[in-house]
């Protein structure tokens, strides 16, 4: 347990830290190697934490970061890698092979296994998070000792701090804690959602799979050599109670399918359906609260990125934390949104731009109009190109690998 002092019910820490996503947890990570005290407040339990099923795709920069920061045993032994991914659109499957393009590649590791490893390093660390630390409110925020509050074990709690880090998420309290006259939000939703799957079944690609369909989007993800992951495009308002198993699989053969390919099928053991959004904080800062991750944007998966941004934004924040603890420099921290927000908006770019280009867009849901299907034969005319196209793909490649991260060597991982 981090080493602030303790007098019944008020504890001090130079960071306090909200949410033990994979944001909030790396976070800490660094710190504590750093030597800077923090503390994590996590309103879930542990198991919950550890069983959220989310992303699975690393950016090559993210693995050399984690690598950097000592998290890179278990995912250098067990995490897939991938050397390009597949576009398919009437029925014909191309490859994107981003490794012979721009010598980077990408790693398939679950979210799930990205937390676990964490959670592990802070418990060999004697820090961990936390857990079920609820009515979590931030206090004080303008002035140079703010506060976090919250109860535990039935317990009343104050937490002070130097710097307080919201990772809790699109739904956590630190964003809204921002007065609403320093905060500017952009955001849009899409009029579609995603239908995930996870199933005991080995992936039937070798690498991920993209797909416009005119019924709409699919994708064939994987987890492991024997557990596939897969998404399908679904009307927002549906529920998964009218997903059926077989309705499910018969949907992914006829928008997968491809001459000489077969889907294999096998045991659904989680499904769900995702809302598709675009948001982005223009404000990642106030007084002494630092929003990283989810708390300050969210991505449409289809670009693979909310992972990763996330990490690279906790990468930046605790170059600058350690520069304030250890080096009495604020230059970090004071460029910390500018710097933050201009890369999320090019990240938006690119996640909006492989939304669009591989999803059906309907004006009216279900029902296609005549400059629905203009629309479509223009997606079809952007594919094709692409494809044919060693520049387009090569742009395409440099996005999905992950831009560089552009951090100095040291700051708890290799240059990416
Ligand atoms: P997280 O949301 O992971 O963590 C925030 C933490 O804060 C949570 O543990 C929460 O319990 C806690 N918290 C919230 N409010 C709190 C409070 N008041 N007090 C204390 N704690 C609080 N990205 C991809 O690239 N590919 C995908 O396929 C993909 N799938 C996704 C599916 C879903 C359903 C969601 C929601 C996201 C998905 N993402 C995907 C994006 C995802 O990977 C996020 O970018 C990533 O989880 C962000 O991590 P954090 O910022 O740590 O936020
Ligand atoms: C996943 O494996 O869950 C995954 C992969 C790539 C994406 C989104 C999700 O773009």
């Amino acid at each position: 347990m981090a080493t602030g002092t303790t007098n019944g019910q008020t504890r001090s820490t130079q960071v306090g830290i909200i949410g033990a996503g994979p944001a909030g947890l790396l976070m800490s990570h660094l710190l504590h190697r750093a030597g800077i005290d923090n503390v994590v407040l996590e309103q879930r339990d542990r198991q919950y934490t550890l069983d959220r099923i989310r992303a699975g795709v690393l950016e090559q920069g993210t693995v050399e970061f984690l690598t950097g920061a000592g998290l890179g045993d278990r995912l250098h032994s067990e995490a897939l890698l991938h050397h390009g991914i597949y576009l398919q659109y009437g029925r014909e499957r191309h490859r994107v092979p981003f490794t012979d393009l721009i010598d980077r590649s990408v790693w398939v590791y679950g979210q799930q296994e990205v937390v676990k490893d964490l959670v592990a390093a802070l418990d060999d660390a004697g820090t961990p998070a936390l857990y079920e630390a609820t009515n979590v409110a931030v206090h004080d925020l303008e002035s140079d000792r703010p506060s976090v509050t919250y109860t535990h074990d039935g317990g009343e709690h104050r937490l002070e701090c130097d710097v307080i880090v919201g990772a809790d998420g699109f739904h956590g309290v630190c964003r809204p804690s921002i007065p609403s006259t320093h905060l500017t939000t952009y955001q849009r939703d899409y009029p579609f959602a995603w239908l995930g799957i996870l199933a005991k079944v080995a992936p039937s690609t070798d690498e991920l799979i993209y797909a416009l369909h005119e019924k709409g989007f699919a994708m064939h993800s994987m987890r492991s050599e024997t557990v596939s992951r897969l998404y399908l495009q679904v009307d927002p308002t549906d529920s998964i109670e009218n997903w059926s198993g077989e309705r499910i699989w018969a949907e992914l053969d006829e928008r997968l399918a491809t001459p000489g390919w077969t889907l294999a099928h096998g045991e659904i053991f989680d499904k769900g359906i995702t809302p598709m959004r675009s948001f982005v904080s223009s404000t990642m800062r106030y007084g002494q609260l630092f929003l990283v991750g989810d708390a300050a944007h969210i991505v449409p998966p289809t670009g693979a990125k909310g992972l990763n941004l996330a990490v690279w934004d906790v990468a930046l924040l605790s170059a600058a934390l350690q520069e304030h603890f250890l080096r009495q420099s604020s230059a970090g921290l004071d460029a910390y949104s500018e710097k933050a927000v201009q890369r999320i908006w090019e990240i938006q770019h690119f996640s909006t731009w492989m939304t669009r280009m591989l999803h059906r867009f309907s004006s009216t849901p279900g029902i296609t109009s005549e400059a629905d299907e203009f629309d479509y034969q223009v997606q079809l005319g952007q594919l094709s190109h692409l494809v044919r196209s060693s520049h387009g793909m090569a742009h395409l490649s440099q996005y999905y690998t992950g831009l560089d991260m552009g951090l100095e060597t040291g700051q708890g991982g290799a240059r990416g």
